[in-house]
């Protein structure tokens, strides 16, 4: 009997332990940063060592897709598992709906330590990066998060930034900043054994551009613009390799999932270009303005590290989390518009089940593995566009006339989408089936509490020129 029990008792711990032990994890996203701005893609002048290695160590999709084609929306989606009209972020700027559920009050029920650094841009206010203040009733804290280092939109080096709604201010490059936040959060989460998310949202490689002088020595045959932007991108690809390997000191990172992205396609006017070939850039609903550079690292969860050309995006995010973590069902606000990958992470899997919506300005878009369709507003009439990704990936050959059958399929899935999307805009989707008020999308400077900060603030280079505009405006 002595024995027996002797033979139960390390059986049981293995199971406990592994039962607990719950992945932390840690979403990334890059501002403004195109498909074609990675290393492994072969870029005429960037190198990117640090995510490099990180995609050789994991999970690197070719085709992966931003929530929408610029920022808060992917932002408002990765939080929620939905394309972003239906929870009010319809463009840059706008605040995400409190009536939406979003992943990091999930975790935080969950039992995880929940963080936010960098840029949130779902409060409503536009304009460069500002602290957000306690008093605001659409900071990070009010979406789940705990602990928060964040400011409204794209920061830059040296930045200001607001931790809890108490102003900070920084030296250095702002990727760095954070990331070096970020692991200090994560050290002491690891130290009490506390598992954690966190949230990792640069302000890089948007604009304004300016990189320390030892980041830009590879561009020197680059226009000046060119040169600081592809600098951002380097220390950016720097701090990657910090977190990276703090994870590692801390023994941690085995069962650390850490999800990279970008929140939009590349941007136009910089040499070399920044979309890796694909059509348009940032705001458009071609490939070159929704499909990102994408990596999920885990080196517990991910048996076999390969590039995947399984279509994915911004909208799976939720969901599989939600599987990883064991999160509830009721979690998530239904419709969902994304899938779990989690299967995806033990193997390839074939055709994607449930095809990718998207609507943003009016454009309906459905990418249904080979094929993408998307729906122009044209005078009152609507223009289809139809394309086959699979070798057509500049999209130049419209097949709307050539294959009616698909496009006939696909024009009443668009509609489909058109139609769900617009119920919950309308607020369907809440217990009170209509929309509660939200703070307008307004630049901070016309938000009262910022006022006293303007005498300040108006010394900043990242301010002053807009905010002395503002002031005189008034005048
Ligand atoms: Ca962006």
């Amino acid at each position: 009997m002595k024995n027996l029990v002797l033979l139960f008792i390390p059986l049981l711990f293995t199971i406990n332990s592994l039962s607990a032990a719950k992945p932390n994890v840690v979403l990334v996203m890059a501002d403004d940063q195109g498909w074609g701005q990675m290393g492994y893609m072969n870029h005429p002048v960037l190198k990117t060592p640090h995510l490099d290695e990180m995609s050789e160590n994991g999970l690197r999709f070719d085709r992966f897709y931003a929530g929408g084609p610029v920022c808060s929306p992917t932002r408002a989606t990765v939080l929620t598992g939905r394309t972003h009209d239906r929870t009010g972020v319809f463009d840059h700027g706008y605040a995400l709906r409190s009536q939406e559920k979003t992943l990091g009050q999930a975790m935080k029920r969950a039992g995880y330590a929940t963080g936010h650094f960098g840029k949130w841009h779902l409060n409503g206010l536009r304009g460069p990066g500002a602290p957000i203040f306690r008093d605001d009733s659409h900071h990070p804290g009010a979406f789940g998060f705990d602990e928060w280092l964040s400011v409204t939109n794209f920061f830059d080096r040296n930045p200001i930034m607001s931790r809890k709604g108490k102003i900070k201010e920084y030296s250095g490059d702002s990727s760095e900043i954070i990331v070096n936040e970020a692991l200090k959060f994560i050290k002491t989460n690891a130290r009490a054994n506390k598992p954690f998310f966190t949230v990792i949202w640069y302000g890089t490689p948007h604009d304004p551009w300016i990189a320390a002088k030892v980041d830009k020595k590879s561009f020197t045959k680059l226009s000046p613009k060119a040169q600081e932007h592809y600098g951002e991108l380097v220390a950016m690809d720097r701090s990657i390799g910090m977190l990276r390997k703090g994870l590692r000191e801390m023994g941690v990172a085995q069962n650390t999932l850490v999800w990279f992205m970008s929140d939009n396609g590349g941007l136009p006017r910089l040499d070399p270009p920044t979309t890796g070939g694909l059509r348009s850039f940032k705001g458009s609903m071609y490939e070159g303005g929704l499909r990102v550079p994408a990596i999920i690292e885990w080196p517990k969860g991910i048996s076999k590290v390969r590039v995947t050309k399984h279509p994915a995006g911004a909208v799976d995010i939720f969901p599989t989390i939600a599987e990883v973590a064991g999160l509830e069902k009721s979690d998530l606000l239904k419709p969902q518009d994304g899938m779990s990958l989690a299967k995806l992470f033990l193997k390839e899997l074939g055709p994607r089940q449930k095809p990718l919506p998207f609507r943003s300005r009016g454009r309906v878009v459905v990418v249904d593995n080979d094929y993408k369709m998307i729906s122009f507003p044209d005078n009152g009439k609507t223009r289809y566009e139809l394309y086959n990704l699979a070798n057509d990936m500049g999209e130049q050959d419209n097949l709307v006339k050539k294959e009616p059958r698909i496009s006939n399929r696909l024009r009443k899935r668009l509609k489909a989408i058109d139609d769900s999307v617009t119920a919950s805009v309308n607020g369907q989707d809440y217990r009170e089936k209509k929309v509660a008020p939200q703070p307008p999308r307004i630049f901070w400077w016309e938000r009262e509490s910022y006022r006293p900060y303007f005498s300040e603030w108006i010394k900043r280079p990242e301010y002053g020129p807009r905010l002395k505009r503002h002031i005189e405006s008034q005048k």
